[in-house]
């Protein structure tokens, strides 16, 4: 809006008060004429009426004339995310299984020639991985549902090479059955892995045939176990092997159209994107903005997965999957990452705008394994113990500007509250986005957290934090970020101040923003002259740590 026009408008809604007022006078004194207290004739009770009619207009108007218009919310900046996509990235971590013949013979990539007698897990039980995804904070599971090596862990009508021909359950046994009624019963979200390549079925080669056949095992997968919130594709496939053409967007329209609420993943989308590689790292410029037709599955640029596009016109967010062993199946002889590895997964994932996808193997009892289990727990407490205290919640908080003016919605005591609806916006056209902390007692941190409503398009391009110092009074660079997205984890060796400033440096429009968070992480620790950060104590040694500190 011009100058010119906001003028007008002020002027216009100063004038409309003013009528407002001069009609509330003129009632109030035709009220007093017909003032029945002062009359000696009782009152009828249509008299009574109009009076408290005209009482109650009054008291309207009133309230009418002294009630300013809220500022209302800026615009959304395009592109947006579906409610699918939000829904999935605040679910922030999924559970991978990969589990079936490569459980029970060692192996990574099935070759398809696998007997399905060695399809034999005693004691599988989904309602212990449902339940371990959802005590250790996973939003949902996905399953491959179908590897490589085209073993179906349901009874497809469309081959025999699955469960149906193994002795699990003498041959009656349902393994997506199993784990979508877990799923349900817990409340966590189920997704399916149905790998395009597949190294068992005849048909593959054969452009129709094989699609025909996806496409009738995908509508099994997607019609007969309840609601399904992701799809897996993956865009792998070994060398050398057939040419096969897969008719992505018929797949696609086929999935969204029999499972709406569900995301797709794969290189290019098209509602969620592969990062690029499988070691849980993010790029440290990560927009969920994108363009589809710049990615192509099984041939993208990693470097264009790993950091999106700030001029995309798409909206794909990225997700990083990594496996908690070495392999994605389970083997024998691999254990499980230390739980300080997954936390720094966590910051360079969840933490860079991303979903975490940890692939945790059932194995050949078809159980999760102690050792993992044993993991996963100490993850979820290292991880709530680092975030469960936020100490930006003691400061008072300021900023540059607020869109609307201090008594408006949009002012910067939201950064403190969690969640996306509410957020601090500036002012429009400002030259400085700051935002100010200070405290009545020094805090000393070495992690902040900074969140955008995403639901509004993601905005920042730039940013970074200082910090004043105590005696000299001078400002200071702690850290500098560029994305933010949902949430951007930065760690930094540790800092102690009273005056904190979160500043904008650039972005696409006027930004927002949801959560401020800064944090003592205990558990990461980084060297004091430089930047990088290295794990060195697991949960025990902190505890050790601290009862040491405790008793010394
Ligand atoms: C890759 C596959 O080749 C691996 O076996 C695994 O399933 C991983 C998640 O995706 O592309």
């Amino acid at each position: 809006m011009n100058v010119t026009s906001k003028h007008q408008l002020e002027i216009f809604s100063t004038k409309d008060t003013t009528r407002l007022h001069s009609r509330t006078e003129e009632d109030e004194e035709i009220v007093e004429e017909k003032n029945p207290l002062q009359s000696s004739r009782p009152m009828s009770l249509i008299t009574h009426f109009f009076f408290f009619f005209f009482v109650f207009s009054i008291v309207s108007l009133f309230k009418i004339s002294n009630s300013t218009p809220l500022k209302p919310h800026p615009l959304p900046i395009l592109p947006l995310p579906s409610s699918q996509q939000l829904q999935w990235q605040l679910g922030s971590m999924a559970m991978f299984l990969h589990f079936g013949p490569n459980t029970f013979t060692d192996s990574e990539w099935g070759s398809g020639k696998a007997d399905p007698s060695v399809f034999n897990p005693t004691h599988l039980n989904a309602t212990q991985w449902v339940q371990i995804a959802k005590d250790s904070g996973f939003s949902r599971v996905i399953l491959t549902a179908k590897h490589h090596d085209g073993f179906c862990l349901w009874p497809s009508e469309y081959t025999d090479y699955s469960v149906k021909s193994s002795p699990w359950r003498a041959g009656t046994g349902d393994v997506v059955a199993e784990l979508a009624s877990a799923a349900a019963a817990a409340g966590i979200g189920l997704g399916l892995y149905l790998s395009p390549w597949d190294r068992h079925e005849g048909s593959y080669g054969e452009t129709l045939g094989y699609n025909e056949y996806y496409l009738s095992q995908m509508t099994e997968l997607l019609t007969k176990y309840g609601e399904i919130k992701e799809v897996w594709l993956d865009g792998a496939k070994g060398k050398g092997e057939k040419y096969m053409e897969y008719f992505f967007d018929t797949w696609f329209s086929l999935i969204h159209q029999l499972q709406p609420g569900a995301v797709i993943f794969s290189d290019a989308g098209p509602d969620v994107r592969y990062i690029g590689n499988e070691n849980g790292v993010a790029g440290s410029t990560c927009w969920s903005l994108f363009n589809r037709t710049n990615a192509k599955i099984g041939g993208t640029d990693p470097l264009y997965s790993l950091e999106g596009d700030g001029f995309g016109q798409d909206w794909v967010p990225a997700e990083c999957d990594i496996s908690i062993r070495p392999g994605w199946f389970w083997h024998a002889l691999e254990s499980p990452k230390p739980a300080v590895q997954l936390l720094d997964i966590y910051y360079n994932t969840v933490g860079r705008n991303c979903l975490f996808l940890l692939n945790v193997p059932p194995n050949s009892s078809g159980l999760i394994s102690e050792q993992d289990i044993k993991v996963l727990e100490e993850f979820r407490e290292i991880k709530t113990s680092v975030f469960s205290n936020n100490l930006a919640r003691k400061a008072a908080v300021n900023s540059s500007s607020v869109r609307g003016g201090q008594s408006s919605k949009f002012g910067p005591k939201n950064v403190l509250e969690e969640g996306l609806d509410k957020y601090w916006a500036p002012e429009e056209k400002q030259k400085e986005w700051e935002l100010y902390f200070e405290f009545q007692d020094s805090v000393s941190f070495n992690v902040l957290e900074v969140q955008e409503p995403i639901q509004m398009g993601q905005r920042v391009a730039s940013f970074h934090l200082e910090t004043r110092n105590i005696g000299s009074g001078k400002w200071t660079r702690v850290v500098n970020g560029t994305t933010v997205g949902l949430k951007r984890l930065l760690r930094f060796p540790r800092v102690e101040s009273r005056s904190l400033k979160l500043v904008v440096d650039k972005a696409r429009t006027d930004p927002l923003i949801s959560y401020v968070g800064i944090y003592m992480d205990k558990f990461s620790v980084s060297s004091r002259n430089s930047s990088k950060i290295t794990i060195t104590r697991t949960l025990q040694e902190e505890q050790q740590l601290i009862s040491e500190r405790l008793t010394t």
